[in-house]
């Protein structure tokens, strides 16, 4: 397994969640793709976008079902100051991943974190492990506990 990978899993582990990562011979990079090489919705793969604060400059991570568009006013107003989606760098930076397969778990700093409330209408969410090749099978309630997430509409 890739480092990446294994890094994600460790942090799984050491949050005490039984979440096992694995590697697909298929593409998971985007939503799409990752739906594809699982044989899932769309919506049931967990988009890990972080944003970036207009004023404060702080990095805000939100797990997104799939299918959905952020409404980047919207969550400005409820984080409490406008946004932007955070270009490649920073998100690197701030998560320790590469675009494409940021986790939502095991980040290099701890983000102020949201969880789209679309993705508890499923039972089963799988999200990326550390790279474009690697996920994990998670629940709605896990996910918001990995990553301390605020339940929020983000249409
Ligand atoms: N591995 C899949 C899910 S299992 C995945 O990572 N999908 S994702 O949607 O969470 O990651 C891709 C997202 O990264 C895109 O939706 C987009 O919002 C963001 N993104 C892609 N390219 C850039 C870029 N150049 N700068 C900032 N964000 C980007």
């Amino acid at each position: 397994m890739q480092a990446s990978a294994v890094k994600v899993q460790s942090a799984l582990q050491d949050l005490g969640m039984s979440c096992q990562v694995r590697e697909l011979p298929g593409s998971t990079r985007t939503a799409v793709e990752a739906a594809e090489s699982i044989g899932c919705e769309v919506a049931q793969i967990v988009k890990s976008l972080v944003f970036q604060g207009k004023q404060s400059g702080e990095g805000y991570f939100v797990a997104v079902s799939g299918t959905n568009r952020v409404h980047e006013k919207r969550l400005g107003r409820l984080i409490g100051e406008p946004i932007r989606k955070a270009d490649a760098e920073f998100t690197r930076q701030v998560t320790g991943y590469a675009i494409g397969g940021i986790p939502p778990v095991g980040h290099a700093r701890k983000l102020k974190a949201f969880v789209d409330e679309d993705l508890f209408q499923y039972e089963v969410l799988w999200a990326a492990a550390g790279t474009p090749f690697a996920v994990f099978s998670t629940t709605p309630d896990q996910l918001k506990t990995m990553c301390e997430g605020a339940l929020v509409c983000v249409t």
